[in-house]
């Protein structure tokens, strides 16, 4: 057994006895009340959800297991001469809540690396897809496709162990990951690069193997386990998490699970908004001919999209009510080594004029952008520009923190999702302005 999977069992021991005393103790205790407002409006801000691997505050932002991401990117391991961490050292942050030593995340690796061949029916699969699918429908076939791969499932089929169930959880959870980038790079190189592949190079970590297969060279592996890194989580209430999480709680596998969680990504109010968000960039540039707009120039063009009654992708957030820490992090990046690049000029300019505008408009809770705003222009210069596949590489690095979840959510046994609806007729009653026969 591994470093990381005899520290995960140790942690699980340790926090089983305090979930349990919650749930005998205290279950009857309030934790809010909510309105007609929260019922009808997607839950939001209901709090129903327990997670400890990350933690959403609306005005700070995400942090990881306590820690902000500048302080998640300097303290986790790095591959030597590399200016970004192990993806696997994060999984063990993830999974832990520890810092593994340098030695503990090589660990990782080198597991990771034993579990990453991919059946071969999988690419039999993605070639007879139609070509012009999605890439994200691609993802999440493929995925499903691997489910009689589980061993969460096998266990399960010889008598459910709820003290155990965590185990083959972390298995599968592990298996899974360690396939995705490999699976993702060949989707790519099949729908964008005629075809041509490039073989996995067992000498490299997750996104050093990722940026090989994908065909760009260094320093494209820092920037693909930044992106992965950052991507990872966002607490439990978002669709992506969310989704994995309640297909999970039927005691479905991680193979479902992950594959439900990639279909919910791909919506264009969550993961899909970092290539619109390319997309409304390049529709402006070609009215600009290319040229940096003024700022009255961008103005005028994002007025346009709202008096369309578009939204603005990569602006707004369901928690959030400041700028993204996620989109402050691929900032940095921007302003350090592509500072005069023409698209992250047109970022630039956006920030300075889309919060006022959103505020103007008067709708959005929170007129800042998220992450999505920022990550395709690190893309587009490093040469990943088919900005159809931006998000999978988001689906990619979202796994690392769903993942993590599921294998939790199995340790500490919780239930199956039945949240209770309503029908219209009783929020009237409960309004008051309705009597129900
Ligand atoms: N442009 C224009 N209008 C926007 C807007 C934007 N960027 N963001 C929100 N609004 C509108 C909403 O559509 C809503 O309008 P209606 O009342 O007509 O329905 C109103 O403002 C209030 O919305 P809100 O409470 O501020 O935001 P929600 O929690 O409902 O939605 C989000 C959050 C992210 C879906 C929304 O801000 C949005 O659509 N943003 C653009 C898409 C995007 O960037 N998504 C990625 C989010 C990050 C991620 O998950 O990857």
């Amino acid at each position: 057994m591994i470093k990381l999977k005899e520290k995960l069992k140790q942690k699980i021991q340790e926090h089983r006895p305090r979930t349990e005393r919650l749930l005998k103790e205290f279950g009857n205790v309030k934790v809010g009340e909510y309105t007609i407002e929260q019922v009808i409006g997607g839950a939001r801000g209901i709090k129903s959800l327990v997670t400890d691997i990350s933690y959403l505050d609306p005005q700070e932002g995400i942090r990881y297991r306590g820690k902000t991401l500048p302080e998640v990117l300097d303290i986790l391991p790095k591959p030597a001469g590399k200016n970004y961490p192990y993806v696997e050292s994060l999984w063990y942050f993830l999974l832990t809540g520890e810092v593994p030593t340098q030695e503990e995340a090589e660990e990782v690796v080198a597991d990771f690396k034993k579990r990453r061949r991919v059946p071969l029916y999988v690419f039999d699969l993605l070639r007879n897809i139609a070509r012009d699918s999605h890439p994200m429908a691609m993802f999440s076939m493929a995925i499903v496709a691997m489910q009689k791969e589980s061993i969460f499932y096998e266990k399960y089929k010889l008598g459910f162990d709820k003290k155990t169930a965590w185990e083959p959880m972390y298995e599968d959870a592990c298996n899974l990951l360690a396939k995705l980038p490999v699976i993702a790079a060949y989707i790519y190189r099949m729908k964008y690069k005629s075809d041509t592949h490039i073989p996995e190079n067992p000498a490299l970590d997750f996104g050093a193997n990722f940026a090989e297969m994908i065909g760009i060279d260094p320093p494209y592996d820092d920037v693909a386990r930044m992106y992965f890194i950052i991507h990872a989580d966002h607490e439990s209430g978002n669709v992506s998490a969310h989704t994995t999480h309640l297909v999970a709680s039927a005691l479905s596998d991680a193979y479902y699970s992950l594959s439900s969680m990639i279909n919910g990504l791909a919506g264009p109010l969550h993961g899909l908004a970092n290539q619109e968000v390319l997309r409304w960039l390049h529709e402006v540039m070609i009215k600009m001919n290319g040229i940096k707009p003024t700022e009255e120039d961008m103005k005028k063009f994002v007025w346009e999209t709202l008096n369309a009654g578009q939204v603005i992708p990569g602006y707004g957030h369901a928690v959030l009510r400041k700028t993204d820490p996620r989109y402050m992090v691929q900032r940095d990046f921007c302003l350090k080594y592509l500072p005069e690049d023409l698209l992250f000029q047109y970022v630039e300019t956006l920030y300075k004029v889309v919060p006022e505008i959103l505020l103007q408009h008067g709708k959005v809770k929170n007129p800042w952008p998220n992450v999505d705003a920022q990550s395709g222009v690190v893309q587009w210069f490093y040469g990943l520009r088919e900005y159809d596949f931006y998000t999978v590489l988001f689906g990619l690095g979202r796994s690392i923190g769903v993942l993590a979840n599921i294998v939790w959510d199995r340790a500490l046994g919780y239930s199956i999702e039945r949240p209770k609806s309503v029908t219209t007729d009783m929020l009237e009653e409960i309004a008051g302005i309705k009597k129900v026969s």
